[in-house]
């Protein structure tokens, strides 16, 4: 047996797995399916960093043990390269969008897969391929056929930097463009929607059919999507036929209102009088920049004694402020003649970009005939090659200088025509890519009917960020795609694991600008990929940001270092080798047989049931922490010369495999196995180890009862206290607190004092 390298080892087992294929999904299979997603990575020119493989790894994990557990697993990956990141990154650096994308995923790929992940990579796909967007370019004539993407002439936000149109979803609360911090400005010009309102009701709506969703992400949806149930109220113009319409949700404030207000650049009055037609007072009109012309009716009547926007416009102008009794809404509403009306504060999707990198949009523009949607069998409409890809400025894109590109026969009447020259936004790809996955090399149709209902919905979609944008447009096609009979479910995702940020050890987000990038490759190269990949899920709860550690690093590493070390002591013990040698039994060992109850095995069998079920939950941080005190007490009970069995270390390594997979295979093998530990069965744990001799104790952080745990009357007051310490309850007490004392009466309380 060799010292632990594991340099060797994991280059070793990611050769063999590849060879085998044992990641492959198998749509032949009876098994039950779990589609387990990761949102694709958009792969920059910069390359991961440590903070980026936090979700890899968590999904990675999870179909490993669901593999384990009996299911036929389908855990792709791919990427979202168009727009305008890969674009700039290609100005900047002098070559085409194309050849920085292939050299970017090149990158990316070579990182993921130095951390051993167990990617079907035979169903890879890029949003970029034209084999992909060609289905993209599909969906869009479905919509335009449906009378879902239209031509508009509103003025639209407008980048002056990206020299592009951009969605409201791309502009920030403080009218900045996301992506460059320029301040956008408003532009008339032509462009393509998607009419993502006619949905909002059943965006809204099925938000409450996703119980597996984070609260804090459906209400982010919510307040996107902005239902307001009110009314409209007319005011007359005092000495005019003119009017103004208001929108309110307070019509019961009616007798308080000293004031309309307009949408408007300054605050400045604008010399007219209104009537209030509940009580006929007389109140001026005034322009006010809080007013927003595309919310409502662009109109507001102003409360000052009850509304606080209102409140400070009436102090800052001197308008008069007056407390009213409320009336009844309803009442009041017949009264005036108002009509109930519901707003959404979501507008429809800007879907057109004058950038070059992105799908072309498949329609044609005919003198006589007009808008003519490209024909279904010349899709996809590839994107041509260019000298100069940089954008016109002009609100052009560059493609509308590919003469011999744009120019094109009308699919109508033959005669001459032009193509569009605007290309989709970033979002599009990423709107219905993991339909793809489960059907990569279909040409036929987007996806095939049978495949659709084996692997959809996914079991479990993880990511972070994205909140509203691509989770409310995925939703969005996916719905529409629902609607015309393209997939059987209403929603994709219905359980959704949003993870936090790791942060760089200065606390600060990690960028090239702040130069405190922390690389993976670095950490796999120093560490080994499974200690990585167990500090990763180790760092703190999974949907929690916390900042890298180095340090922290050696912490894993030594607790692969230890199972190591138990191998070779158990591989060392008398009888052990004969055993190895001798072994032509590969089955599945019969517990049952085996367990005599001692206190190591029902520590084990504990730590099956409590890691099975934090993989479960996501809860892989105690998972972790768990298996470490099962690892300690192997260690000090062989020093003790008891020892775990051979047959307990095995389902001990089952159990870290999904975590740690390389050093498990490895071990695993050594002990006699020929098949891969990660096709083997997820051990089951045996519930009479469990239950008996078990009894409650409370926890206690500093004298206030926090949380209990239920522990086994053998175990040891040490290993108590250390339970009660990382137990999931009373982790987020001892945060950033020093434990001064932990105060154990016997068969009662811990009591953790901190500081
Ligand atoms: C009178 C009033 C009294 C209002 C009161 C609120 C409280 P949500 O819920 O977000 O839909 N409003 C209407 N149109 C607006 C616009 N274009 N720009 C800015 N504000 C606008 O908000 C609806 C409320 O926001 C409306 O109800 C209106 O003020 C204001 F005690 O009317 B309210
Ligand atoms: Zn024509």
């Amino acid at each position: 047996m060799e010292a632990y390298d594991h340099n060797i080892i994991e280059k070793k087992w990611q050769k063999v797995w590849d060879e085998k294929g044992i990641y492959k999904t198998d749509e032949s299979s009876s098994k039950p399916k779990q589609f387990v997603l990761d949102m694709f990575p958009y792969p920059s020119g910069e390359g991961l960093h440590v903070g980026h493989p936090r979700g890899y790894i968590a999904t990675d994990v999870y179909s490993r043990m669901k593999r384990m557990s009996g299911y036929n697993v389908l855990h792709p990956m791919g990427w979202d390269a168009f727009g305008l990141p890969a674009e700039n990154y290609a100005i900047k650096n002098k070559v085409h969008p194309r050849e920085a994308v292939e050299k970017n995923v090149a990158r990316f790929k070579e990182q993921l897969s130095l951390i051993g992940p167990d990617y079907d990579w035979s169903r890879e796909i890029n949003t970029t391929d034209p084999e992909f967007y060609k289905w993209t370019q599909w969906i869009f004539l479905q919509m335009y056929k449906k009378g879902l993407a239209y031509e508009s002439f509103e003025p639209i936000n407008w980048c002056p930097v990206d020299k592009t149109g951009l969605a409201n979803e791309d502009v920030e609360a403080d009218g900045t463009c996301e992506r460059c911090g320029a301040k956008v400005e408003k532009r008339p010009m032509r462009q393509w929607v998607l009419k993502i309102t006619d949905y909002a009701d059943r965006l809204l709506t099925d938000l409450d059919k996703l119980p597996k969703w984070p609260e804090g992400v459906k209400l982010a949806q919510r307040n996107w999507i902005g239902r307001s149930e009110g009314a409209e109220i007319e005011f007359k113009i005092k000495d005019s036929e003119e009017k103004i319409k208001i929108f309110t949700t307070r019509p019961d404030t009616i007798h308080g209102v000293t004031f309309l207000a307009v949408a408007g650049e300054e605050d400045k009055f604008t010399g007219k009088y209104a009537i209030n037609p509940a009580n006929n007072e007389e109140i001026p009109v005034w322009t006010a920049s809080y007013v927003l012309p595309d919310y409502g009716t662009g109109a507001i009547m102003g409360v000052p004694a009850y509304d606080e926007r209102d409140k400070d416009f009436a102090d800052k102008n001197n308008i008069q402020i007056v407390e009213r009794d409320f009336v009844d809404a309803d009442e009041i509403v017949e009264k005036v003649n108002g009509n109930k009306v519901v707003k959404y504060k979501i507008k429809d999707w800007v879907f057109s970009r004058q950038r070059y990198w992105g799908e072309p949009i498949p329609i044609i523009h005919c003198d006589k005939c007009g808008i003519v949607p490209v024909d279904e069998k010349d899709l996809p409409v590839k994107l041509p090659d260019v000298e100069n890809y940089e954008p016109s400025g002009t609100g052009e894109s560059p493609l509308a200088n590919i003469l011999d590109w744009v120019n094109v026969k009308c699919p109508s009447c033959n005669g001459d025509a032009k193509r569009e020259t605007n290309t989709m936004p970033q979002w599009a790809g990423s709107s219905w890519y993991y339909l793809r996955y489960i059907d990569p090399k279909n040409s036929e149709i987007l996806i095939d009917k049978n495949k659709e209902k084996d692997f959809m919905p996914v079991d479990v979609y993880v990511g972070g960020d994205h909140a509203t944008r691509h989770l409310i447009y995925a939703r969005f096609w996916h719905k529409f795609l629902f609607d015309i009979g393209s997939v059987s479910t209403e929603e994709p995702f219905p359980r959704l694991e949003f993870l936090g940020f790791i942060l760089a050890e200065d606390g600060r987000k990690m960028s090239k600008r702040w130069g405190n990038i922390v690389n993976p490759d670095e950490m796999v190269k120093r560490f080994g990929a499974d200690a990585f990949r167990l500090y990763e899920m180790f760092i703190g709860p999974f949907e929690g940001t916390v900042p890298w550690n180095t340090d922290g690093m050696v912490g894993t590493r030594r607790f692969v270092e230890k199972v190591w070390r138990v191998y070779e002591k158990l591989a060392a013990s008398p009888g052990a080798s004969a055993q190895v040698l001798g072994s032509q039994l590969h089955a599945q060992p019969d517990h049952s047989h085996k367990h005599t109850g001692s206190a190591l095995a029902k520590l084990l069998h504990k730590t099956i049931k409590k890691v099975s079920e934090d993989i479960e939950n996501f809860k892989f941080n105690t998972a972790i922490s768990t298996m470490m005190i099962f690892v300690n007490e192997m260690e000090s009970s062989s020093a003790k010369g008891s020892g775990v069995t051979r047959e307990d270390f095995k389902l001990f390594l089952q159990i870290l495999a999904p975590f740690a997979p390389h050093i498990t295979e490895e071990l695993w093998h050594e002990l006699g196995e020929e098949e891969s530990i990660h096709l083997s069965a997820w051990p089951k744990y045996d519930e009479s180890l469990i239950v008996d001799s078990e009894f409650k104790i409370m926890i206690q952080v500093s004298g206030k009862v926090r949380g209990s745990i239920v522990v086994d009357a053998e175990i040891s007051d040490e290993e108590i206290k250390k339970l009660a310490c990382v137990d999931e309850k009373i982790l987020p007490w001892l945060e950033g607190k020093e434990i001064k004392n932990i105060i154990y009466v016997k068969n009662k309380l811990v009591n953790i004092v901190v500081e």
